[in-house]
């Protein structure tokens, strides 16, 4: 039985890299029907992994600050480390464009990749779900 097919494995989990374009909150949907949510990034090491298998097309994150009085947070959860996270983003980003970007997309193939962008805009996504060995 092939239950991991499309998705590829970094450090502890599962990746899956979307050939399908959704709004943010359509994606993050998509990932939560397939067990994961839209990835966190939480080390150098895998917003690496992220950003060369992404290969410089853009690609949805977990990172939102909708319904959260303008904080950034993780839709997975993990908490938010703004300080260890500000190498991630783009020089000049998250600037909020026409004050309607909430959401934030990995869209360079550089450590520095991340931007705010509107979460209506259509992108392919990536899923991140724990590898957990099943029982034997
Ligand atoms: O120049 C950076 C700027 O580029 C675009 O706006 C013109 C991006 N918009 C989208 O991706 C929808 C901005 O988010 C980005 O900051
Ligand atoms: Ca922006």
């Amino acid at each position: 039985q092939v239950v991991s097919q499309g998705w590829k494995y970094f450090r502890g989990h599962f990746y899956y890299f979307s050939q399908i374009s959704k709004t943010w909150y359509s994606a993050q949907q998509m990932c939560i029907s397939r067990d994961s949510h839209l990835t966190s990034v939480t080390s150098e090491r895998e917003q690496e992994f992220l950003y060369r298998t992404a290969g410089g097309l853009p690609y949805w994150i977990g990172l939102t600050k909708a319904g959260s009085e303008g904080d950034w947070h993780w839709v997975d959860g993990t908490p938010f480390n703004k300080v260890q996270s500000e190498k991630f983003w783009i020089p000049g980003e998250p600037n909020n464009y026409g004050n309607n970007e909430h959401c934030v997309n990995l869209k360079m193939s550089s450590l520095r990749s991340w931007n705010d962008a509107s979460c209506d805009n259509t992108f392919p996504f990536i899923c991140k779900r724990p590898y957990k060995p099943s029982e034997p």
